[in-house]
């Protein structure tokens, strides 16, 4: 079989990438290691810049997303035992929308589908082949029989673990990495909201964060150790460490209830370069991974594939390949800017395990500066509302 672009990965990259491209007649094809079932189950981020809900709308999945997402106009930065608002709205003109990523990659399968689009699942031995050369093709097995599709482009989305970036010949790539001493344990509930917008709290005991779903549904977050045993940690636990970390006006108002999913995710900052390798272009977390704290990976995500999009529509319509030669250091100069402000507002919040209390010292006093000042809280807001395109 013949494709215009192959898509490797059906997360939101590869999804979104699909029906910007199906929207402007390109055709496409995905190929996906997991189940529909696991794709669609996956808990991941909450909170998409403008610029993502912008994509959102151009591939014509927007409308549960205006329906039902949240405008937050300010977050909340807590240190100290007090809270402090940075208003986005006021400094940037800009706000971000609380919308789960499981709700895009719904609204995405479900437009997939309703445009009759073809996705494998459950595709097993991916492997790329010819990306030097006009003739690139993958091969896969689906249930033992091997299966091969000839593209003229070949979109990694495979995220972190994927098969894109490892096809890569060692030498022809370079690798950027850093692991954070710590994780992050998270839970879902349905109970409201401790706070109508996000509260990102800085304590000794370690960070901790009040996210949410929707209006009932409640995702929050603790520093944990990166080796956490998810059964050593009851709701109760979970909830009473939370406390101790808030500021006591907010600990005081945390509704609990069950939570029907736990688990634990480590914290890294990765970045391969180029994002390009012949007809093989890197999109997603398949080439960069930010520590979530600054709420990046998924909008990262998208302006990756804003470029990729852009490009491959010009080269469909007859035009030169400028963009398509320039979409790797597009997308990195974007990339390492999430991936600055990512670190730097890790660094800031969560208890480092083998500093001591001069580096608290420090971070108290940049928190303190950052609320305090006009010009740095319009640079925080300005990288958390979403760098321009
Ligand atoms: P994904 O979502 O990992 O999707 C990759 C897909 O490829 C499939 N795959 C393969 N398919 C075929 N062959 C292979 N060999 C394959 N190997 C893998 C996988 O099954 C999967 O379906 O990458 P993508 O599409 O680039 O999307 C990236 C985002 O998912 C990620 O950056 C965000 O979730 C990160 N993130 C957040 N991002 C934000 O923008 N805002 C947030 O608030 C936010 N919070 C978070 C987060 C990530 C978290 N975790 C768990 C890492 C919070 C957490 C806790
Ligand atoms: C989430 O709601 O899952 C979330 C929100 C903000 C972050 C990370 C995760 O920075």
């Amino acid at each position: 079989m013949r494709i215009q672009v192959a898509i490797i990965g059906s997360g939101p990259s590869g999804l979104l990438l699909g029906q910007l491209l199906a929207k402007a007649g390109i055709e496409t094809i995905i190929i996906e290691r997991a189940s529909k079932r696991h794709v669609l189950a996956r808990v991941r981020a909450g909170v998409l810049e403008q610029g993502t809900v912008d994509l959102l709308d151009q591939a014509g999945v927007g409308g549960r997303l205006h329906l039902e997402g949240m405008r937050h106009d300010g977050v909340l930065l807590a240190f100290d035992g007090h809270s402090h608002r940075i208003d986005l709205q006021s400094l940037t003109g800009k706000t971000v929308t609380v919308y789960g990523q499981t709700e895009v990659t719904h609204d995405l399968v479900d437009a997939r589908e309703a445009a009759g689009l073809t996705t494998i699942y459950e595709v097993e031995n991916v492997s790329i082949h010819n990306i030097d050369r006009g003739s690139s093709y993958i091969t896969f097995e689906k249930e033992g029989i091997e299966h091969r599709i000839d593209a003229d482009f070949i979109a990694g989305c495979d995220g972190y673990h994927g098969a894109s970036r490892s096809s890569v010949p060692a030498k022809a790539i370079r690798t950027f990495e850093r692991v954070y001493p710590f994780g992050w344990l998270g839970i879902l509930a349905d109970i409201p909201p401790l706070n109508s917008e996000l509260i990102y709290a800085r304590h000794e005991r370690g960070f901790a964060l009040c996210s949410m779903r929707s209006a009932t549904r409640s995702r929050y977050y603790i520093q944990c150790r990166s080796d956490e045993r998810i059964e050593d940690w009851s709701d109760a636990r979970f909830y009473d460490e939370l406390r101790r970390r808030l500021p006591q006006e907010h600990a005081d108002r945390l509704t609990i209830g069950p939570s029907f999913e736990k688990s634990v995710a480590p914290l890294r900052s990765f970045v391969a370069e180029p994002m390009r390798f012949g007809r093989l272009f890197l999109v997603g977390d398949a080439a960069h991974i930010v520590p979530p704290t600054g709420a990046k990976g998924l909008n990262l995500a998208a302006s990756d594939v804003h470029y990729l999009f852009e490009a491959l529509r010009l080269h469909y319509a007859g035009a030169d390949d400028a963009a398509l030669d320039a979409y790797s250091e597009r997308a990195l100069q974007r990339v390492w800017r999430a991936v600055r402000f990512s670190w730097s507002m890790t660094m800031m919040m969560h208890r480092f395990p083998d500093e001591g209390e001069f580096a608290a010292k420090i971070q108290n006093a940049e928190l303190d500066y950052l609320v305090s000042s006009k010009a740095a809280s319009t640079a925080f807001a300005e990288n958390y509302v979403g760098l321009p395109y």
